[in-house]
This record gives structure tokens, C-alpha cells and sequence, in this order.
């Protein structure tokens, strides 16, 4: 199980390393954060509300600060320390604050002594300060409202930016570390480390020092270190550079009046994507939806060859009829139909056809199945290609999922393909090998991927995959296919061609086959070896 984000947080906070915190002000840039290898994050009060279009003066309500602090915490696994300003009222406020926070798995918040509505610590001189025993009494309301022990209160000592000196800093920073506080944050707006330094040098209580170096950037941050601060929170510099990107690509198109040049300097679409997660929801589609082609769907099994490699096995039956622990490997592909909702099945048979007796399935006889090859199989059901309709070879075992995948993906006609072409088998046998517009490993889904060449002669190494035996039609390919076998079955060695070859006639004459890959999880049974495979399967 992983560390829980209030443990993490109250880890780093304890840690005698300097920690760092970068501010986010959306779930974007949340997980950005956790991208960049930050281990925490900062719920920037000024980075939210400029986010939001409002002055980071409480125009932003509580509550709709909480529902971004929701989409931030949602998006990551890293803590978050929320700048919740004065706590948005008195320690009542602040009770029903802690509450929600822990609620939203937020593992700490950072309470200034300022008065309701703040003001930003960088605008003005001389903003007045809260009480500094009603603001004990925030410190302690929130440490008695915790649930969750590790829960980390960040109590933020304002008297340096409201003008005040050393002594009213260490004064507050003291009693709020007896109020109960995990860690002061002590807060500076001059250009040089100098109040910080002057603070760790006074300080002498075991609480954790945070600072904010926004102003005194110029520091080197081993000046932190040595100074022994816990903790430094980068406050505002994504929602700063998000407004210089922004402004100058804005302007960009405004001028220019065209995406041309912008293009290559935005992250791709599919960027955006990734950081959404959309694969996530896509895997998830594949497993709870119910499968889009269904709908009157229809399946044809090529299953006319004897399996000459199979030896004896095959003597009194088609190796379509082989069992696979006590099944024939007919009826598993019919169940994979059935769970998807074709119903409609079509076998094409060919050699022993009479002994392929599974029940509620259609059986047609290429009877010259000796002389000729899969398409003269597929010929023979020809006029079966008049809707939605899921051709397979009759000798593939596969996990149910390749299916669903392959009924999920829009196109008229789409290929299984399996990126895995160093299969141990693959040498030796028979292969469709393929070549796709994109290997799999650069393959981004919401980019289609489309099969190139289909060639069993090709070297495996310049392969990015092997069809699998499965492909879908949708009502229009399926038209497609029919007139393209009717072309086909015209030429003298229609006897010879197999199932690339129709997908190679395809491909020439323009129409666009789509490609879903997988990575193994099915067997091609064509000798005793992969019988035997296939087995444990
Ligand atoms: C914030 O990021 O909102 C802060 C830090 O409170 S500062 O803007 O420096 O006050
Ligand atoms: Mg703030």
C-alpha cells in the first residue's frame, strides 16, 4: 500500500533533507508537478484565484477554492499543502475547513495571520495582522478537528511583511508552534535572504521552518540548507509561466491568423491526453461496455484446413475440432461470440466438415478446400458479408479482450495485430506479418494506426507485428470485401491466395484497414508444439 499523502507530508516536513514544494493551481498542473519529480505540492492561494479569473482577496468563495483543491488532489498521489489564506473566517471556519480537506485527501494547510479578506503579502505595506491569540485559537481548532494524526497544520507568521521586526516574528512563530503548529512558515518580501537568516539564527524551538523565496530568488538555495530550513515552497511559478506560454501563443494566431507555426511549439493533442489519463477510461471501456458492433453482428470461421503438422490428432477431424482441455477449439471461439453477442455464426469447413457439429452454427463446405487457400474459404460465404461481421481463422485461441478491443475500435475494417513479432513460433510457421503506420510502442490510441503491408515474406525484423487471424467489417467493409473477392475470384490463381492478399488488394486500391494491437494473450495452433501451448493457454 502506498505511504498515505498526510504521512508523506508530515515525512518531508521532519526531514533533516530541504524539501520542496511547487505550487499547482489546477489539476493540470497538479500533475504536472508530480511529473517534474516535485514530492509535494502547493495549493497556491495566488495561483488559484488568478486561475479563476479573480484577485487572490477571497473573491474566490471557500468552497469553490475547495473544489479545485479537489480536482488537485484527485490528479495526483503526491501531497498537497493548501495556502487556505486566514482559514476563510474565525476558528469555526477553520474546523469546518479542516474537515473538508481531509475528506479530500489534502495533507496539509497553511493558515496566515492576516485578517479576512487577505491581501496577497506582496501588495502594500503595512497590512494589519490578526490577534495573535485568536489566531492560537485557529492553530489549535484545526489540530483538534484532525482525524487523521499526520494531518500537518503550516501556521504562516506574517510580521516581516507587514513591517514588523525580529522579535514580533519569533514572538508569533513561538506561540504558534506551542498552539500546536507542525511547521511555521515564515514569510519575507525583501530581494535578500537577510530576515530569514536573522529568524534561524533566533530560533530555537524543535518546530520546522518553511519559506517562500519568491522575492530573495537570487539566494542560492544552499543557503537554505545550511540555514537548516525544512522546507521551500516555489509559490507561484507555473501559473506564471502558463501566462507567458499563453500570452505568446495567443498572440501568435491572433497575428498570423493560422495554426502553422504554432503547431510545433504546443505539446501534440495526444499530450494532453496522456496527462488526462484517457487510456485508463479506454481499458475500462474495453471491459464494462458492452461492445459497440454487436448489434446484429455476425461472425465467419474459416475453418476448412486439415492441420497437416498435427499428425494423427487431425485424422478424423478438422484441427478447428481439436480439444483444448476437453473443448474443441470451434466451440471456444463460439463462446468469445457469444459473450460479445454475435450470435449469428457462420463456419466455413472444409476437410471432415460433417464432424463439426457445434450447436447453433451454420456450416458451409468449401469442398475443393484441398486445392485452394483461406480466401476461396472466405469466397464460399461470400454472400454472408451483407452486415457488421468478424472473420477468424478457426485454428486461434485468444483472451476474450482482443475481441471486445477489436469491436471497440471505430473503422470499417480493422486488423488484430499482435506487436510481439519475436514469438518463439514466429520464425517457423507460417506469418502474417505486418507492417503498420506506427509501431505500438509509439502507438497513442486516439491516433489510429493503419496496416501498410501484409507479407508473409517479410523478415521479421522489419515487421511491427503478426495479424492475429482476426479481422472486423463494418456493414461498408464487409461491402468492400464482397466486391473485392468478386475482382479477386476473377484472376487464375484465385486457388492460391490467402487472407493477405485480399488485405494487400484492399490497401492498393486505397481503402484505409485499421489496426488495434495487442501483445501476445492468443496462440495460433499449427503444430504439436503450440497444441501443447496452447493447453496451458
Ligand atoms: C500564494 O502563493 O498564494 C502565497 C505566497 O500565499 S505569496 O504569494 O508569496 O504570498
Ligand atoms: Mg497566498
Amino acid at each position: 500500500m502506498s505511504v498515505k499523502k498526510t504521512t508523506q507530508f508530515k515525512q518531508m516536513l521532519q526531514s533533516d533533507r530541504l524539501e520542496f514544494l511547487l505550487e499547482a493551481h489546477n489539476g493540470l498542473s497538479a500533475k504536472i508537478v508530480e511529473e517534474s519529480g516535485h514530492a509535494g505540492i502547493w495549493g497556491s492561494g495566488l495561483g488559484i484565484s488568478a486561475a479563476l479569473g479573480v484577485r487572490d482577496n477571497n473573491e474566490a468563495s471557500w468552497t469553490q477554492v475547495l473544489e479545485v483543491v479537489e480536482f488537485m488532489s484527485d490528479a495526483t498521489t503526491i501531497p498537497l499543502l493548501l495556502d487556505a489564506d486566514t482559514g476563510y473566517g474565525n476558528f469555526n471556519n477553520v474546523c469546518r475547513l479542516v474537515k473538508k480537506l481531509e475528506q479530500r485527501n489534502v495533507a496539509a494547510v497553511c493558515l496566515e495571520d492576516k485578517l479576512f479578506p487577505k491581501t496577497n503579502s506582496f501588495l502594500g505595506e503595512q497590512q494589519p495582522l490578526a490577534d495573535m491569540d485568536e489566531f492560537c485559537g485557529k492553530i489549535k481548532a484545526a489540530k483538534d478537528t484532525q482525524q487523521d494524526p499526520d494531518f500537518c497544520v503550516v501556521a504562516r507568521v506574517e510580521a516581516f511583511i507587514a513591517g514588523w521586526g525580529l522579535n514580533e516574528t519569533l514572538k508569533r512563530a513561538e506561540a504558534y508552534a506551542r498552539s500546536g503548529a507542525d511547521a511555521v512558515l515564515i514569510h519575507s518580501k525583501i530581494s535578500k535572504p537577510d530576515q530569514i537568516l536573522a529568524f534561524m539564527q533566533a530560533w530555537n524551538e524543535p518546530c520546522p521552518v518553511v519559506i517562500v523565496p519568491t522575492m530573495y530568488y537570487v539566494t542560492p538555495t544552499s543557503v537554505f540548507e545550511e540555514a537548516k530550513i525544512s522546507m521551500v515552497i516555489w509559490a507561484n511559478h507555473l501559473v506564471r509561466a502558463s501566462i507567458s506560454a499563453m500570452q505568446d501563443i495567443a498572440k501568435k494566431i491572433y497575428v498570423e491568423r493560422s495554426l502553422l507555426t504554432v503547431e510545433d511549439a504546443i505539446v501534440p493533442v495526444r499530450e494532453v491526453f496522456r496527462l488526462q489519463d484517457a487510456e485508463t477510461l479506454k481499458n475500462a471501456e474495453d471491459a464494462y461496455l458492452p461492445s459497440r458492433q454487436t448489434e446484429h453482428g455476425r461472425a465467419i470461421v474459416l475453418a476448412a484446413s486439415k492441420g497437416a503438422d498435427l499428425g494423427s490428432l487431425t485424422d478424423d477431424k478438422p484441427k478447428a475440432m481439436l480439444p483444448i482441455q476437453g473443448k474443441p477449439l470451434l466451440q471456444r471461439l463460439t463462446d468469445h461470440f457469444h459473450a460479445v453477442e454475435i450470435h449469428d455464426i457462420l463456419v466455413v469447413g472444409g476437410y471432415k466438415a460433417e464432424t463439426i457439429t457445434i450447436s447453433d452454427v451454420k456450416v458451409e463446405v468449401n469442398a475443393d478446400w484441398e486445392q485452394t487457400k483461406e480466401l476461396s474459404s472466405l469466397y464460399t460465404a461470400v454472400d454472408y458479408l451483407n452486415r457488421p461481421v468478424v472473420v477468424s481463422y478457426g485454428d486461434i485461441v485468444f483472451k476474450n479482450y482482443i475481441l471486445r478491443r477489436l469491436l471497440n475500435e471505430p473503422g470499417d475494417i480493422v486488423v488484430s495485430v499482435d506487436a510481439n513479432v519475436i514469438r518463439t513460433h514466429a520464425q517457423t510457421r507460417f506469418t502474417d506479418f505486418v507492417r503498420c503506420s506506427r509501431r505500438s510502442d509509439t502507438d497513442y490510441f486516439e491516433e489510429s494506426v493503419q496496416l501498410l503491408e501484409m507479407n508473409p515474406l517479410l523478415p521479421s525484423n522489419q515487421a511491427d507485428g503478426e495479424w492475429i487471424g482476426l479481422v472486423k467489417f463494418s456493414a461498408e467493409g464487409a461491402r468492400r470485401v464482397q466486391t473485392a473477392l468478386q475482382e479477386l475470384h476473377g484472376r487464375d490463381h484465385f486457388n492460391t491466395l490467402r487472407m493477405n492478399d485480399l488485405f494487400e488488394h484492399l490497401i492498393r486500391q486505397g481503402h484505409e484497414i485499421r489496426v488495434v494491437y495487442t501483445n501476445g494473450h492468443w496462440l495460433d495452433i499449427d503444430d504439436l508444439e503450440i497444441l501443447s501451448e496452447a493447453m496451458e493457454f
